[in-house]
C-alpha cells in the first residue's frame, strides 16, 4: 500500500517511555485497597479479585528470566487512536521479555473471542501500523461480554491457543465486563489472566487511579483544530453563526477541552444543564441573548459548542425520552403503529403520553418529533445521538430572534451554518502524548501479565510531566467499582466520570465565557504536530493540566 510522507515519518517514530519501563522492570506493591463505594456487595460477587493491591513499575537492577506466553487482544466500542500504539507497546514487552511468547489479537471486537476469529499478530503486521490512528488492525465492536455462556465459548479458543492472558482496550462498561471475565476465569481456575486497558475519546473513563482514557487527546486536539478554523473564517466573513455539534455520548469532556482550546462564544456543558435543571428554552433564550448582544456590537458572527449528548440532560426532555421508550416498546404501540405514515405515528405517540411530557414533544420542531417518535435502536430506545441538536438549537435560536426583532429588542441579522464533528477525529494519527501513553499502557499490561496479575487496568500517572518522569502500573479493576440501576437490577459498575462543575477544568471556563461570549476572543490551536518544539508537540490537554495542576 502506498504511504503518505508523513505515514512514513511517524512510522519511524518511537514512542517515548516512563523510566520504570525501560530496560529491567520491578513491581513495588501497595497495601490491599477497597471499591470506591458498596465495599460489601463488591466484595461478595468479586471474591477472588477483590482487594488486590496498586502496582507501580520501578527500574530494577538486575533482567529477570521470562517464561514464554501466549498472549490475545481485542479492541472494544468506538475507536480512539492510539489503539495500535497499546497493541505495539504489548507485542513489543512480550517478545522483549520472551520471543518465543505468541500474540493473537480477536477480530472486530468482543466477538471475535466468543466466534473464534482471530489472527496471530507478527512483526510485519505489528510494524505497518506503529503510531498510526483507527483500530484497523484487528478491528472493533460493540458486543458486550456479559454472559457465561460467551466466557466459556472464548475459554475454548483461548485454550486452543494456549492464552494465558487477555487483554480487552474498552471504556467503562467493557472494562467492567474485563473484570466479571477476570472473576469468572479466576473462580474456576482457568487459568486465564484478564487485564484492562482505559479507552475512549469521550473521556468519560477516569477517577483518582485513570489520570485520562487515551485518545481524547489526539480526538479533541482534531476538533480543535478545526473549530479554530472555522473561528477564523467566521472572524473574517463575519456573517455566520457556527452551530458545532461534538462526539461525546453522554458527558460534555470533549465540548469543554475544545472550548477552553478555542475559546468559542458559546459553549453548552450538558452537565451544568442538568445540574440548573435548565429547560431547551433556556438554551435557546442564553443563545439568543449571546447573538442579539454581539449584533449590538455589529458583530453578527460566532460560534456554539453542543455536546452530543446534550437533550438527554435537559430534564424534561430526559422524562420524555423515558416514557417514548416504554410506550414505544410496548406491543400495542407496536400494532398500533405498524404500517402507519410518520405523521399518524407521531399523532399516536402524542395521544398516549402523559400531558407534560406531550407538551413538551410538542415544543420541539416537527422533524425532531418525528425522530423521537420513529428512529428506534434495535433495542427499541429513542435514538438520541441521531438528533441533530445543532440544527434544533439554530432553529430554535432563529425563533426567538424574530421575536426579539418583532419587540424592539434585537436587530442584527443571523444566518446559522452547522456542523458534527466525531469520526473526523476518532481515527487521527495520535498526538505524541497519545502514541506515547499508549505505547506505556501497552507495556505496562505485558508487564502486568508477567507478574501474574489479573483483574487489573494497566495505568500511567503524573503524564503532565515529561514521559519519563511519568509513573506506569495497574489498579484492580474492583477498586473502581459501584453498585449502579442498570436495566431495571443493581449491577457492579465502573462510575463514569461526568464533567465536574466544581472542578478545574469547568470552572476555568465559567470564569471567563461572559468575556468569550461579547468579545471576540478566539484561539486557533492549529494541527496536530508530531516533529518539532517539546512545547507544540508534546503538550497534554487542558483538561488534564488544570485537573493535576
Ligand atoms: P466509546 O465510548 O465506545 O469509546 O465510543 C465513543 C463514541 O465515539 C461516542 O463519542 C459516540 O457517541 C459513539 O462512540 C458513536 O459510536 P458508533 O459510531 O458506534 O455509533
Amino acid at each position: 500500500m502506498e504511504k503518505s510522507a508523513l505515514q512514513k515519518a511517524r512510522a519511524a517514530y518511537q514512542p517515548k517511555l516512563p523510566l520504570g519501563l525501560r530496560g529491567a522492570v520491578s513491581v513495588k506493591e501497595g497495601a490491599p485497597t477497597e471499591s470506591v463505594a458498596d465495599q460489601a456487595e463488591i466484595k461478595a460477587l468479586f471474591p477472588n479479585t477483590y482487594g488486590l493491591p496498586l502496582v507501580e513499575f520501578v527500574p530494577a537492577t538486575e533482567q529477570r528470566e521470562y517464561a514464554a506466553m501466549n498472549v490475545g487482544v481485542i479492541l472494544s466500542g468506538g475507536q480512539a487512536p492510539g489503539g495500535h500504539n497499546v497493541i505495539c507497546g504489548i507485542f513489543d514487552e512480550l517478545k522483549r521479555q520472551n520471543p518465543a511468547s505468541r500474540f493473537y489479537g480477536f477480530l472486530m471486537g468482543p466477538g471475535g473471542l466468543v466466534d473464534h476469529k482471530y489472527v496471530e499478530l507478527t512483526a510485519d503486521i505489528i510494524d505497518e501500523y506503529r503510531n498510526t490512528g483507527g483500530f484497523d488492525m484487528i478491528g472493533s465492536g460493540r458486543t458486550k461480554l456479559e454472559e457465561p455462556a460467551q466466557f466459556e465459548s472464548g475459554l475454548e479458543i483461548l485454550r486452543k491457543l494456549d492464552i494465558k492472558a487477555l487483554v480487552i482496550i474498552g471504556g467503562d462498561d467493557s472494562n467492567t465486563n474485563a473484570c466479571v471475565l477476570a472473576e469468572y476465569y479466576a473462580a474456576k481456575e482457568a487459568g486465564v489472566q484478564v487485564i484492562g486497558c482505559p479507552k475512549t475519546i469521550d473521556g468519560d473513563l477516569k477517577n483518582d487511579q485513570i489520570e485520562t482514557s487515551f485518545g481524547f487527546d489526539t480526538a479533541c486536539k482534531t476538533y480543535a483544530e478545526v473549530i479554530g478554523n472555522i473561528q477564523r473564517d467566521a472572524n473574517s466573513a463575519r456573517k455566520y453563526w457556527h452551530f458545532i455539534k461534538l462526539m461525546g455520548r453522554s458527558a460534555s469532556h470533549i465540548a469543554l477541552e475544545c472550548a477552553l482550546q478555542t475559546q468559542p462564544n458559546v459553549a453548552i456543558i450538558s452537565e451544568e444543564v442538568e445540574a440548573k435543571e435548565q429547560s431547551l428554552d433556556d438554551i435557546v433564550a442564553y443563545i439568543a441573548g449571546v447573538v442579539a448582544r454581539r449584533a449590538a456590537k455589529g458583530q453578527n458572527f460566532g460560534t456554539v459548542l453542543i455536546p452530543e449528548g446534550l437533550i438527554e440532560f435537559v430534564p424534561a426532555i430526559k422524562k420524555l425520552i423515558k416514557e417514548l421508550n416504554d410506550l414505544l416498546a410496548t406491543d400495542e404501540a407496536v400494532a398500533a403503529t405498524d404500517g402507519k405514515s410518520g405523521a399518524e405515528v407521531v399523532e399516536w405517540v402524542k395521544a398516549h403520553l402523559q400531558a407534560a411530557n406531550r407538551a413538551t414533544l410538542e415544543s420541539l420542531p416537527a422533524g425532531v418529533q418525528k425522530q423521537l417518535a420513529l428512529d428506534r435502536d434495535p433495542h427499541g430506545n429513542v435514538q438520541v445521538s441521531l438528533i441533530e441538536t445543532e440544527k434544533l438549537l439554530s432553529e430554535m435560536v432563529g425563533k426567538k430572534l424574530a421575536e426579539m426583532k418583532a419587540a424592539g429588542q434585537y436587530t442584527g441579522k443571523f444566518a446559522p451554518l452547522h456542523h458534527f464533528f466525531g469520526y473526523e477525529g476518532r481515527c487521527a494519527a495520535p498526538s505524541n502524548y497519545d502514541a506515547d501513553y499508549c505505547y506505556a499502557l501497552g507495556t505496562s499490561a505485558a508487564q502486568l501479565i508477567a507478574n501474574g496479575k489479573t483483574g487489573y487496568m494497566a495505568i500511567v500517572k503524573n503524564t503532565t510531566a515529561p514521559a519519563a518522569e511519568w509513573k506506569a502500573g495497574g489498579v484492580p479493576i474492583t477498586m473502581m467499582l459501584n453498585m449502579e440501576r442498570r436495566s431495571g437490577a443493581m449491577k457492579p459498575v465502573i462510575r463514569k466520570a461526568l464533567v465536574r462543575l466544581d472542578g478545574a477544568p469547568f470552572q476555568a471556563f465559567a470564569a471567563q465565557r461572559e468575556k468569550w461570549a461579547e468579545e471576540t476572543c478566539y484561539m486557533y490551536p492549529g494541527p496536530i504536530q508530531y516533529f518539532g518544539p517539546t512545547e507544540v508537540c508534546d503538550q497534554c490537554t487542558a483538561t488534564l493540566k488544570l485537573e493535576q495542576a
